[in-house]
């Protein structure tokens, strides 16, 4: 509300400015030029201008690349990850030094054919050599651009059949993801949005041997040093898995199972330990402490301190609460994966488990049949 309202303000005063500049010049009289075209003198401010608005560019940029520039994702945490930004890297460098020429020859020759009184531009219909040269070097560049990445994309989505991979499913709702591990066989039992009733909330078909040890969870373990195999599935609209620090990223898409696979290669626990991430978190730490502290002054419960851990983000606009779509992704070493997955009930014990006959409860002393009498008093009394 406040920056619409400085917003306003701002485009006010700019309207009055306007006017009053406009009021000024009807009151000059005498030898002032109030020509509508521009003169030399114009056009030499505009020319200087140029070289003013170019500063400004390169100013801007290097600023931002210093302030700003810490802040992007660093070190990958999947073997791939390095390969996606090196590629990432090799299109900046290249972005980066074609503006820095043409910016600096747009500026320069803008200046140097500024107005000139009595000066007359000259006209050419075209130019067949310098079409060639400028049509076929960004030509050839995107083409060995498009070339490298079409490489390492094809690279990283392979995943060879007869490889050693996990096979985890990644199923997609409004507003929420649920893992479901494919037990000791490796093979996911078949599943249809129309199967889904209580605890099978992803519609597994248990009727399927396959699904005997499938194991539903909704916090995702994956062990270090082995490639995992994602598979995914979406309930209802598009949405896209995202993992930012694996480099990973996949749609969700209703009614088709799409994949992905990565290799992490550090722990959660030693990720947290890399230098320049303990430097982040203590950053972060320090601004939340600096919070608290205006927090409490106000009543209300300071924060808690931040530990950084890998996460599943939702990245396609999927709904209202499309922003909290998040899952911990935790990576273990192999025994504690394992120890972690060996805990776990499969689905098919957990909708025993739900649907076996619940003993009276005890605890309020009111059984349902007890419950029925007090309403039906309730309501002869109300009578
Ligand atoms: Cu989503």
């Amino acid at each position: 509300m406040t920056s619409l309202f400085v917003i306003i303000v701002l485009g006010l005063l700019a309207i009055a400015i306007w006017q009053l500049t406009k009021m000024f010049d009807l009151t000059q009289v005498g030898d002032v030029d109030n020509s509508q075209i521009a003169n030399d003198g114009d056009n030499n401010t505009q020319g200087y201008l140029m070289f003013g608005f170019l500063a400004f560019i390169y100013i801007f940029s290097i600023f931002g690349l210093f302030k700003w520039g810490p802040l992007v994702l660093h070190t990958p945490a999947s073997k791939h990850g390095a390969e996606v930004d090196n590629l990432m890297n090799v299109t900046w460098i290249l972005i980066f030094t074609v503006q820095a020429i043409t910016q600096v020859l747009l500026h320069f020759f803008a200046f140097k054919y500024r107005g000139k009184k009595d000066q007359k531009a000259l006209f050419f219909s075209d130019s067949t050599k310098l079409e060639v040269i400028w049509s076929g070097i960004p030509a050839v560049v995107l083409a060995i651009l498009i070339l490298f990445g079409l490489y390492a994309w094809t690279n990283i989505m392979f995943v060879d059949k007869n490889e050693d991979t996990i096979v985890i499913e990644v199923y997609a709702q409004q507003f929420k993801w649920t893992a479901r591990y494919s037990g000791a066989d490796n093979v996911l039992g078949k599943a249809n949005v129309r199967l889904i009733e209580g605890v099978n909330t992803l519609g597994v078909d248990l009727s399927d041997p396959n699904a005997q040890d499938d194991i539903v969870v909704s916090e995702l373990h994956i062990p270090k040093g082995k490639k995992i195999h994602f598979k995914f599935r979406s309930q209802d609209v598009l949405h896209s898995a995202y993992f930012p620090y694996f480099r990973a990223q996949m749609n969700c898409v209703p009614g088709m199972v799409t994949e992905f696979a990565f290799e992490p290669v550090y722990t959660s626990a030693e990720y947290r330990a890399l230098p320049y991430m303990v430097e982040k978190v203590a950053n972060i730490n320090s601004i939340r402490a600096k919070k608290s502290i205006e927090l409490v002054a106000n009543g209300e419960t300071a924060l808690d301190p931040y530990t950084f851990d890998f996460l599943l983000l939702c990245n396609k606009i999927c709904g209202a609460s499309h922003y909290n779509m998040q899952m911990k992704v935790i990576v273990d070493t192999p025994e504690d994966y394992k120890k972690w997955l060996n805990d776990k009930p499969t689905l098919v014990q957990e909708v025993k488990t739900a649907n076996a006959p619940k003993p009276l409860e005890g605890g309020t002393g009111v059984d349902s049949t007890k419950a029925k009498d007090s309403s039906a008093i309730a309501k002869m009394a109300m009578k």
